[in-house]
């Protein structure tokens, strides 16, 4: 018998109020992975009221301690990597040296907000009277619901949930329907580390019967949304209804522009890591090459040699290096964008094809796609296609470079790869993104340094780090007069 997965909802594991399930498939091979419980409205009022009644004593018990439950989570998390990694695999489909990566994440972040515990830092400031003190401490909001996408279905969740509870508010969880297993592993391992009953709950089920009455639940003033800029935007509409707290981290459409100085053999490892790592499905994959004229020629023989070679298949398979997209729906809107691409006069030299051959039958492949000559008006040089596509944009000088990679309504990531300190630091000050990396690729950011992206991407906050804290904390600005009479500030002159 397939297991059940249910929700926790007040430090229980119950089934939902409907009684219903849905099942998940691997998407490489079609297996059915685990059968989850199926919720609704009723299920999101209970675990709001559950986390409601923990925040009374979760928000009062210290920090440290809070962080001190951070601590142990992350060394069973490190315990078990190796096991969820290849869960993650069968749920999700990148293959295992990435799903190993997306629990490190989860393990990294888990360590850095355990930290967060002993600091937590506000401010103390002098004040312009006499025997005054003054000083701002953060303040957790309360509730907090989190929506994650199915890409990184342990690290996200973790960006969310660690800094929201060792700021002391309590969560519910909405995890991705494709991706539900990876986030329930992550409360049992909090539950495991003595997290109390009630600080995070998780409730399974779709975006219309979980995810919009989480959204617009009076109960919790803060929601943080990470997936298509579409649905971000319905979320973002749905919280300015009910003035709640919101972050936004959507879509992306990252460069990396290859100089005619670049070391083109890094050039080339790097792009095809950031377009066909995690079968092109990261938020931060590279999507364009915006490359030099000088080194387009030997750039794209080059990549499109390397794409060929590029081995396809189920992740579990130590020398696969692109795994399925997660499921039919996405393999077709990619497949999509490859025929949008040739129509609208694209080159198309490496891939292009879904690939359904042998083993490769039941799941959902695609081959690594280039396509060459693209201008940036093209459709496949403007909209995220979250696959394994990417599209070489020619350009003569670097400021025509920065003005292509600006040029979008999204600003994740870019990347530079250039020999010339020069051409770095222009890069450095000119390119509008929330990330940028110089002779790496478009993936890979770091735990403990803001993540996110400007323009359509986002909504102006960031993630992860002591950005992180900042949403999941408000600012209180504390005055004690010890003077023993009124003292009017901006009126009464020093005494
Ligand atoms: C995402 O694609 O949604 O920077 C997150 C990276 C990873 C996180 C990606 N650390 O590529």
């Amino acid at each position: 018998m397939t297991e059940l997965f249910k929700n926790y909802i007040g430090g229980k594991w119950l089934e939902s109020a409907s009684g219903s399930t849905f099942d998940r498939r691997n998407p490489a091979t079609g297996e059915v992975i685990g059968v989850f419980t199926d919720s609704d409205a009723r299920d999101v009022d209970a675990a709001v009221v559950a986390a409601s009644k923990a925040f009374a004593s979760w928000r009062l018990y210290p920090a440290p301690k809070r962080g001190e439950i951070l601590f142990k989570a992350a060394r069973i998390l490190e315990e078990r990597k190796e096991a969820y990694a290849r869960e993650m695999t069968e749920e999700m489909g990148k293959v295992l040296d990435e799903t190993r990566g997306d629990i490190q994440e989860a393990i990294d972040m888990t360590y850095y907000m355990a930290g967060e515990g002993r600091r937590m830092f506000g401010q103390t400031t002098p004040s312009e009277m006499r025997n005054k003190f003054q000083m701002s401490v953060r303040k957790p909001h309360g509730v907090v619901g989190l929506i994650t996408p199915w890409n990184f279905p342990m690290a996200i969740p973790s960006w969310k949930m660690m800094p929201a509870i060792v700021a002391g508010n309590t969560v519910v969880l909405k995890p991705a329907t494709f991706t539900p297993k990876l986030s329930i592993r992550l409360v049992e391992v909090l539950e495991e580390a003595g997290l109390p009953g009630g600080v995070v709950n998780i409730v399974l089920g779709s975006g219309s019967k979980v995810g919009d009455p989480l959204l617009n639940h009076p109960g919790v003033p803060v929601i943080s949304f990470t997936g298509s800029t579409e649905t971000g935007r319905a979320v973002a509409m749905a919280a300015a209804r009910h003035n709640k707290r919101l972050t936004l981290e959507m879509g992306g459409k990252n460069a990396v522009i290859v100089m005619d100085d670049a070391d083109l053999d890094l050039a080339v490892e790097g792009i095809l890591w950031g377009a066909f790592g995690t079968t092109g499905q990261r938020c931060t994959a590279t999507s364009r090459v915006v490359v030099h004229k000088a080194v387009q020629a030997e750039l794209a023989e080059r990549l499109a040699a390397r794409a060929g070679k590029l081995k396809i298949g189920n992740g579990l398979d130590q020398d696969v290096q692109v795994g399925p997209l997660v499921s039919a729906g996405q393999l077709e809107t990619v497949h999509g964008y490859v025929e949008v691409g040739r129509v609208d006069g694209a080159d198309l030299i490496a891939g292009g094809k879904i690939a359904n051959q042998g083993a490769l039958v039941n799941g959902h492949f695609h081959e690594p796609t280039i396509f060459d000559n693209v201008t940036p008006d093209m459709r496949i040089a403007r909209e995220e296609i979250f696959g394994p596509v990417v599209s070489l944009l020619p350009v003569d000088s670097l400021d025509t470079a920065i003005e292509v990679v600006n040029g979008v309504e999204y600003g994740l990531s870019a990347a530079i790869f250039t020999q010339d300190v020069n051409n770095a630091f222009r890069a450095m000050r000119d390119i509008f993104t929330g990330i940028l990396y110089i002779n790496a690729g478009t993936t890979g950011a770091e735990i403990h340094l803001p993540f996110g992206g400007t323009k359509g991407t986002g909504n102006g906050h960031r993630e992860a780090g002591t950005a992180a804290i900042d949403f999941y904390t408000e600012w209180q600005s504390i005055y004690v007069d010890y003077s023993g009479k009124l003292q009017r500030a901006q009126i009464d002159p020093v005494g």
